[in-house]
Parts: structure tokens; sequence; C-alpha cells
């Protein structure tokens, strides 16, 4: 049982000390929903090895009882297994896969082209020890200079957010991706936007976009987790002219979102599809 509720978490941060790894944010907010404390130990992408003893070179890592448990995803099932009668993060193996679909998609639809339009400010804001080391290794990731792969990115972002609306749609039906409330995929995507806040030097999304109610919930849990100072609104993107719509204002429902009730409520959609005039 951990000692005084408390856990110790190994945090990837930024000069401001907020947190920016998606994986890290992730594990936060599943150390709050479990109800821990956490310990953290501050620190950067520099001497991740000497700081957790040579125990990993990645972050999160965390330490319940002397016990050390590393990865994110493997951090949330044991979570679940040492402290069963606290809240359920995972509850089912189904919703790993289904987890794994849905967070390879955000991130092919936004992480990684986020990550053309922030990387600078990614390193920029990170601790200035580390300044060097995220240079090199994301200009070898990303196979160019920092400075050269954000350029033209204020054309990106628009059609980055308008690739969302496949999350717009489920949300506006669904309060979380838990149901009633949030589950452990709620805070991996949740984990995904906070990074976004924990890089974003311009916003990335409308300030009207449908997402914020969501995003709010979630940036407010478990004692407000998402509100470090450091972290940027990420709304208040304009579509300029030539620019596509950063969100769909009169999306159609579809697949789960469409409930079958009896002819009523196919009628008209049949009557469309028919080329017939709906009667009324
Ligand atoms: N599968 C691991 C991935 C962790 C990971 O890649 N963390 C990154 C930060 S997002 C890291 O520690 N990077 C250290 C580095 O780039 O040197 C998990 O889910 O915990």
């Amino acid at each position: 049982m951990a000692e005084n509720n408390k856990i110790t978490l190994y945090d990837l941060q930024l000069e401001s000390g907020a947190t920016i790894s998606p994986f890290v944010w992730a594990i936060k907010l599943a150390l709050g929903h479990k109800g821990f404390d956490m310990d953290v130990v501050p620190g950067g992408f520099t001497g991740i090895m000497e700081r957790t003893g040579g125990k990993t070179e990645r972050l999160p890592a965390i330490v319940d009882d002397g016990e050390w448990v590393l990865d994110s995803w493997l951090i949330a099932e044991y979570l679940d297994e040492k402290y069963p009668d606290r809240p359920t993060l995972i509850g089912d193996p189904s919703i790993k896969v289904s987890a794994q679909f849905i967070e390879g998609w955000l991130w092919g639809t936004a992480v990684g082209p986020w990550m053309t339009c922030y990387v600078k400010s990614y390193r920029d804001r990170s601790l200035q020890v580390d300044h060097e080391y995220v240079t090199e290794t994301r200009a070898r990731m990303m196979g160019g200079k920092l400075e050269d792969i954000v350029v033209g990115r204020e054309d990106r972002l628009p059609q980055i957010s308008a690739n969302l609306e496949l999350l717009r749609g489920t949300l506006r039906s669904n309060d979380w991706f838990g149901g009633e409330a949030p589950n452990y995929v709620d805070h991996r995507l949740l984990g995904c936007f906070l990074w976004l806040a924990s890089v974003a030097d311009t916003p990335a999304l409308a300030s009207d976009d449908p997402l914020r109610d969501w995003l709010d919930r979630g940036f407010d849990l478990y004692g407000g987790l998402g509100r470090h100072p450091g972290l940027s609104d990420i709304f208040g993107l304009e579509q300029r002219p030539g620019d596509p719509e950063l969100f769909d204002h009169n999306p159609r429902e579809f697949g789960l979102n469409k409930r079958n009730t009896g002819p009523e409520s196919t009628r008209a959609e049949t009557a469309a599809i028919k080329g017939e005039a709906v009667n009324a």
C-alpha cells in the first residue's frame, strides 16, 4: 500500500515546470483518478538514467513502496491490479484494443502533424540544459532543422483542426470515452492535448471548437492537474480566407450517433436517398 497515499512519479518537464510528455500526463491523470498524491521527481530529458539509478531511459516511471514500474500502459495496468478497490482505469481487455486504435488515430491525425508546427517551441521551452539534446534528437527524428520544419505551419494548423471531426462526433454524444466518468482512454487522449498545451506558442483550435467542453472538463480533473500556469491556451486559432472550416458547423450524424427507432427516424433520409419529397 502506497505510504501516506503517495506514489513517486518521475516527471519530464519544461523550464516552466509543466510536464511535456503526453505519456507522463496520462499517468498524472491516472494517479489522480486512483486518488493518489504524487511525489514528483522533477527533471527534463537530460540525465533520466542518472536520475532513475539506471532503471530507464524513458519516462514516465513510478515507484510505489519501493517497487519500480515503467511505461505508461504498464503503470495503469499495475495500478488497477494492485488497487482494485479504487476507481478503475482500464477495466476490460477490450478497452486496450480500442485505446490502441483511437490513440493511433489521434497521433497520426494530430499529434504528429502538430509536432511539425511546434517542434521549435518544444525545444525553446525545454530546460536550458536540454536544448542541445532536444535540437539534435528531434532534428534527426524529423529529418531537418527545427526552424525549417515549422515553416508554413499557419497553412497546416487549420487542416489539422478540421481533421479532428471524428473525435468531435464521438464526444457529441458521450461525456467521456469512459462513458459517464473518464477512464484511461480519456487520460491518454487528454495527455496528448496537454502535451499540445505545453508546446503551443500559437493556438491550434478555434475558440468555439466543440472539443472545448471535454477538454475543459478534462484539464480540470483531479484538482485541476491540467491547469499548470506554464501551459498555453490552445484555443484562439482564426480561420483565414481560403482556410478550411476549423470544425464542421453542421455535422451529419453517423455511425453510433444515429439510432433506428423505426420508420419515423429514417423517413427524411430515405426520402433524400430516393430523391422523393418528404411528406410532412
Ligand atoms: N512506451 C513508453 C514511451 C515513453 C516515452 O517515449 N517517453 C518519452 C517522452 S514522450 C521520453 O522519455 N523521451 C526521452 C528522450 O527523448 O530522451 C510509455 O508509454 O511510457
